[in-house]
């Protein structure tokens, strides 16, 4: 495997130089964007760059290079001054505050996302639902950990962690005691790109240490970048493992995809039964008996099939059951991106 393939570059990217001149350009990942730079790894070493002036006036905020982009940049010694940024195989994005609906890039290039949450902070389940659901749309695979398993575990906790591992393959681990370390490096591939997210202090920072105890993670050996004059914050950071595998570290994502609480009940991205729930007469509607019901209406003329529903109203309650067993009791019944998930896999599809 050669220096650009284990930073995660393959027939995807190579193809895409068909039509661009590069003889003269050096190709690298961006590692770190900085305000007015980024830091881009290549073939011996990283480099500072910053964007060429047409790309810098003439882009979209979201084109413009992000975490995990593949750039060409001309070499000018100290700094580096990119000229193109490579289309994306993928990209994860959040959605962000505020009235429009704008889009914020996370990370780019991703093929897996490691959604981590902790007993400390709390299990939340629909937390988990959300972000598996915005990881599907992303065309991201997700691997669940719950971490700091070496704490004392409640009754409760105990129980939606079985939730968690059962249906959604949720890994218990322990970046402290190590429990399980391992098995979550040996799913962890040279030439493939994880990204961590999950709310600031799940451990996203030390699971990604102990993987990686030789550097430290601030100067982490793969950016020793000649970050000077560069004044300024560093928004994320991608490290390649010693056994292989890029790993990008995201600052905290406390509500992924759905930025504030009254976002809660948009379900912009997802498709189908929850959008007809949302018409139904009564806002607390349970789909059963109501006058104005959309989703019995649906069921009715044959938009839902009887199998569906069941497995709709099934997950529904389900849903109810663990609400109620997490401290989460207030947004209690509002999401149901689980039950769509399980619709997808079902087969069903908005019509
Ligand atoms: N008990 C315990 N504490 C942990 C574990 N992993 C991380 N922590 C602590 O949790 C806090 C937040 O960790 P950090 O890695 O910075 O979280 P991040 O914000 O997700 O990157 C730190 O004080 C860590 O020492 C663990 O497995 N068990
Ligand atoms: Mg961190
Ligand atoms: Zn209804």
């Amino acid at each position: 495997m050669n220096t650009l393939n284990k930073l995660g570059w393959s027939d995807f990217f190579e193809s895409s130089l068909n039509n661009i001149d590069h003889q003269k350009m050096t190709i690298g990942r961006v590692s770190t964007v900085n305000k007015s730079n980024c830091i881009v790894i290549h073939e011996s070493g990283s480099k500072t760059c910053e964007l060429a002036g047409n790309l810098l006036f003439g882009m979209e905020e979201n084109e413009k290079p992000k975490t995990g982009d593949w750039v060409l940049f001309l070499d000018y010694g100290d700094l580096g001054i990119i000229s193109h940024v490579l289309p994306r195989k993928t990209y994860l994005s959040r959605k962000k505050a505020g009235k429009e609906i704008a889009e914020q890039i996370i990370a780019t290039n991703i093929d897996y996302a490691i959604v981590v949450q902790c007993l400390e902070i709390g299990l939340n389940l629909r937390r988990l639902e959300r972000t598996l659901v915005q990881l599907q749309n992303c065309n991201i695979e997700p691997i669940i950990l719950i971490n700091k398993i070496d704490l004392q575990i409640t009754p409760d906790q105990r129980e939606i962690m079985n939730f968690m591992e059962n249906t959604y393959g949720a890994i218990p681990i322990s970046a402290a005691s190590q429990f399980n370390l391992k098995l979550i490096q040996s799913k962890i591939h040279s030439g493939k790109s994880y990204v961590f997210i999950g709310a600031s202090g799940v451990g996203k920072s030390s699971i990604i240490n102990a993987f990686h105890k030789e550097s430290d993670l601030k100067t982490g050996a793969i950016s020793q970048a000649t970050n000077k004059g560069a004044h300024t914050t560093t928004s994320r950071e991608l490290y390649v493992l010693n056994n292989g595998g890029i790993v990008i570290d995201t600052p905290g994502t406390r509500e992924f995809g759905l930025t504030s609480s009254n976002a809660e009940s948009s379900t912009s991205g997802f498709h189908g039964i929850d959008d007809l729930a949302k018409d139904c007469k009564f806002q607390n509607c349970t789909h059963t008996n109501e006058r104005g019901c959309k989703v019995l209406k649906a069921v009715e003329n044959g938009h839902i099939s009887d199998e569906e529903y069941e497995n709709f109203m099934r997950l529904n309650r389900e849903m109810e059951h663990y609400a109620s067993s997490t401290q989460d009791r207030k947004q209690k019944g509002k999401n149901l991106s689980k039950i769509i998930k399980n619709m997808k896999k079902l087969g069903y599809k908005s019509r």
